[in-house]
């Protein structure tokens, strides 16, 4: 039914007000005649598409991992009335260090535990109130020995996220933004994890991590390393992080020739009549790095030679402010006082899936990737988003524990000349309105 949705958007021939006319040359898979054939092809099993109410509409494919349990590839986005253009080759999750305050324990829960194999829940109408899609899902491993029974285990729903945008400039223009959620749930230990990937109707997709389940009944201390939640002040239950790294590897239309850049804005001291100023510029990212967040800094990916209507080159930008920063514990040690993160960029390798315990030959994690590649240029670009929560126990996490969320955006900049989905009567609406002042200065002239 999806698949029809999206499907019947490509083939009504909206009138294409945003010409993307490279990204045409990029687009991977035409839609075909064959109502039933979708628009891409997976390597494994039947694709996932979603059209939203604006016309714009996702695509991608979906595997269930031993280790990083949902696996999201080919991922593509049409804007409403043009080509889907494909914007990840890979999405997932790429380590979970819980580290406890006390020092009594670290957990590595995908690559010793893993979100997929009998750890990935059968999901129940509660937990889903939205599509439920089954898959084989090995009992063990990676199904080489014992059973893979095919069980409801992803989620597809279609959410109302609120006022898209609003404007009474003129006739009252308005409309809700849709989110597409994918998401699982695993079962590491005491802990239940909601992977969710949400994609939206204007093109943005936010990854991010709920944990609820129950709180370690191994992990209590003193009152330095936890918070009592039992009666007085007794039965500390140990603070701990829950450090996440996703790792995104980008096509954005050209996949092996891109570029990334860092954004800032910083402060300069002066003054204007009204403002203080602040100079906004752009640094490129040439070789493969690790970098640290700092107020109004962000990072994007583009790509050079794909351009949008405007003649500026698409890109995403990574958005990931408000997290718990974390170093890395244990293999990643010998980097020293380098060790944390939260955004690094590296040029894809196969070998290279986990930001740490790695346990290959490439590398034992991120900061070994980056390390051996540090003369690189910078070109199939793989962004790996780490993002901290530390957890201060609370007696509302028992029992259950109430769900926390962690995650981080990747936007849309200027993947279309103008926004996604343009109401009617804003279709020219593209730089310096004809009656501005800005422009009668040029008149004047
Ligand atoms: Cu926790």
């Amino acid at each position: 039914m999806r698949t029809r949705r999206l499907l019947a958007a490509l083939a009504l021939g909206l009138p294409s007000v945003l010409l993307l006319g490279c990204v045409a040359g990029a687009v991977s898979e035409e839609p075909t005649a064959d109502p039933e054939t979708p628009a891409v092809e997976c390597e494994e099993g039947e694709p996932l598409s979603q059209a939203f109410d604006n016309g714009s509409a996702w695509t991608m494919c979906w595997q269930v991992q031993e280790d990083v349990g949902l696996l999201l590839t080919d991922i593509g986005f049409a804007p409403t009335g043009d080509d889907t253009i494909p914007i990840l080759e890979s999405l997932a999750i790429a380590q979970l260090e819980v580290p406890y305050d006390d020092g009594e324990r670290l957990t590595n829960d995908i690559t010793e535990a893993g979100f997929g194999s009998g750890r990935m829940q059968t999901l129940t109408e509660t937990e889903c109130v939205g599509e439920r899609i089954a898959t084989a899902v090995p009992n063990v491993g990676d199904g080489t020995y014992g059973k893979s029974p095919v069980r409801e285990v992803l989620c597809s729903e279609v959410v109302d996220d609120g006022l898209g945008y609003r404007s009474s400039d003129g006739a009252l223009v308005a409309d809700r933004r849709q989110s597409w959620q994918l998401g699982s749930i695993s079962k590491v230990g005491w802990y239940e994890y909601v992977a969710q990937y949400a994609f939206g109707s204007d093109g943005t997709i936010s990854p991010s991590l709920g944990a609820t389940g129950d709180i370690s009944p191994l992990d209590f201390t003193d009152e330095e390393h936890g918070w009592p939640v039992g009666e007085g002040d007794h039965d500390h239950a140990a603070s701990h992080s829950h450090n996440a790294v996703w790792r995104a590897h980008w096509a954005l239309g050209a996949t092996g020739d891109l570029r990334a850049e860092q954004y800032d804005a910083t402060e300069t001291g002066e003054h204007g009549s009204e403002s203080p100023i602040l100079d906004g510029t752009l640094t490129e990212i040439a070789h493969p790095t690790t970098l640290e967040w700092e107020n109004r800094r962000w990072w994007r990916v583009l790509s050079p030679s794909v351009e949008n209507a405007d003649g500026h080159p698409i890109s995403y930008e990574i958005d990931i402010d408000g997290t718990d920063s974390f170093a890395f514990s244990e293999d990643q040690h010998d980097h020293g006082d380098e060790a944390g993160y939260d955004v690094a960029f590296t040029n894809a390798d196969e070998c290279q899936l986990f930001a740490t315990h790695n346990g290959r030959e490439c590398g034992a994690g991120v900061l070994d990737f980056v390390a051996d590649s540090a003369e690189d240029p910078l070109r199939d670009i793989v962004s790996w988003v780490a993002v901290g929560f530390h957890h201060v126990v609370r007696d509302e996490d028992q029992s259950p524990m109430d769900t926390h969320w962690q995650g981080f955006t990747l936007l849309p900049r200027d993947l279309t000349a103008q926004r996604v989905g343009i109401p009617s009567g804003r279709e020219d609406v593209n730089g310096i309105p004809e009656d501005s002042i800005w422009r009668q200065g040029e008149d004047d002239e």
